[in-house]
């Protein structure tokens, strides 16, 4: 008595998933050759309600299509405006590359602290006043908080923290 009802949901479970990835199969058009013997899907027109013509959907998506696979890194950016750096803290990995965008219109010569020496990081430092529209790039190497101004204006700073 017991198993007939479990070996039922079974069944019923089983014809569940079916028509569940035969619809979605249908969905991404990669279904064709499941609803080629009509016989098998009966249900179909009830599961895809107002859907007409399944069948004239043919392969336009590839099969292939994988969603959802993040695989595209942000480019770190930093905004200089003119109320300064923003993000002013911003997290970055190990070898990432920082662009520093000047959008204020005045000079923006980025280098590491201490102003005027920057010491901190040598290398961190634009040598010369970057203009509206100009961007800055360091990849940054070193694991640790880098502090940086405006060399032009060191009441404007900001820091990279660099983590592994
Ligand atoms: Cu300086």
């Amino acid at each position: 008595m017991k198993e007939k009802y479990i070996f039922s949901g079974i069944v019923i479970v089983a014809i569940l998933v079916i028509g569940v990835i035969g619809y979605r199969s249908l969905y991404q058009g990669g279904a064709a050759p499941l609803y080629g013997d009509s016989r098998e899907v009966p249900a179909a027109p009830m599961l895809t309600g107002g859907y007409t013509a399944p069948v004239s959907v043919p392969a336009v998506v590839a099969p292939t299509t994988q969603p959802g696979t993040p695989s595209t890194k942000v480019q770190p950016i930093v905004r200089y405006t003119s109320t300064g750096f923003s993000p002013a803290p911003l997290a970055v990995s190990a070898g990432d590359t920082v662009v520093f965008r000047n959008e204020s219109t005045a000079g923006m010569w980025v280098a590491s602290a201490p102003h005027p020496v920057h010491t901190d990081y040598p290398g961190f430092d634009a040598m010369r006043p970057y203009a509206q529209g100009e961007s800055y790039s360091f990849t940054f190497t070193r694991v640790g908080t880098w502090k940086y101004h405006n060399h032009l204006n060191p009441t404007h700073y900001g820091s990279i923290v660099v983590a592994e």
